[in-house]
């Protein structure tokens, strides 16, 4: 037992990012160790593996980037494919917009929904019981790869750091699969990491999903609890950089709801890109 006012810390190349914090429940699951902490400054959380995921108080720094630029961008958004996400955070921003009719969630830790679910329920809100959305717990990148072309208007992917069950999904083969899958018109996004804390694996996604999509940028923004606060989404799409201008009529729907994204956040998100990364995604071009 932890004495009250202890901290909570993922520790990554020497430096500590943490919390004060008490451990609330913690297991260790087929696929990773599942820690929900309750923390002063920004409610229940949770960490995988021993690195932050989410808290009830932050988790719109991150789940709102991801979602809204793809769901504003998208020709269509009938149809949306969500592999991680175990939290709900990701579905809940998606079945905000009313064009979704049919949202696959594909989480391969049938614990970590659970323990979301019962923890931080304000995460999956209403999704868990939207008709709309179908839960699968399963293992994304082997859907990825089955599922028919053409499938899907949005992919996005919502997984962990590039170790343990989420290294797979920052692979080329998972990316051609995710390709395959849009319709005409369609969007992919990822969490892309940090350009501070994860240099070398965000330049990497990025020139990756060039290379793969034909077009793709990243954007940027911030999740104060993650390594270096400093943090990465990266868009992609076969036929264009149409995730860089929000629809308006998508936009208006989600908008007045969002706490960090907003049109004019995007825009300026997407040209926020550091010099150095700017440099290295030239060169390796
Ligand atoms: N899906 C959450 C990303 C976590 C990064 N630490």
């Amino acid at each position: 037992q932890q004495p009250p006012g202890a901290w909570v810390d993922e520790e990554l190349g020497g430096v500590r990012y943490g919390l004060a914090a008490t451990v609330v429940e913690e297991h260790i699951s087929p696929f990773q160790r599942i820690t929900i902490i309750d923390s002063q400054t920004y409610g229940k959380g949770l960490l995988l593996d021993g690195c932050w995921m989410t808290a009830e108080r932050q988790e719109r720094h991150y789940h709102e980037p991801l979602v809204h630029p793809a769901l504003c961008a998208a020709a269509s958004i009938e149809r949306v494919l969500v592999i991680g996400g175990g939290d709900g955070g990701t579905a809940r921003e998606c079945l905000r917009h009313p064009g979704v009719a049919h949202l696959d969630m594909v989480e391969i830790d049938g614990l970590v929904v659970e323990l979301s679910r019962k923890h931080l329920p304000s995460l999956g809100g209403d999704a868990w019981s939207d008709p709309r959305f179908h839960l699968t717990v399963g293992d994304g990148i082997a859907w990825a790869a089955s599922a028919p072309d053409a499938s899907y208007d949005v992919v996005l992917v919502d997984g962990s750091d590039p170790a343990g069950p989420a290294e797979g999904l920052f692979n080329r083969s998972f990316f051609q699969h995710c390709r395959r899958l849009l319709r005409p018109g369609g969007v992919f996004a990822t969490q892309s990491e940090s350009p501070e804390a994860f240099r070398q694996v965000h330049i990497d996604t990025v020139q990756l999903l060039r290379e793969v999509f034909g077009h793709a940028d990243p954007l940027y923004g911030w999740v104060p609890m993650y390594p270096s606060g400093w943090w990465s989404w990266t868009f992609a799409c076969p036929d264009g950089p149409r995730y860089r201008e929000p629809l308006a009529e998508r936009a208006a729907a989600v908008a007045p709801g969002c706490r960090i994204w907003s049109p004019r956040w995007q825009r300026g998100a997407f040209e926020a890109v550091p010099a150095f990364v700017e440099r290295q995604l030239a060169d390796a071009a």
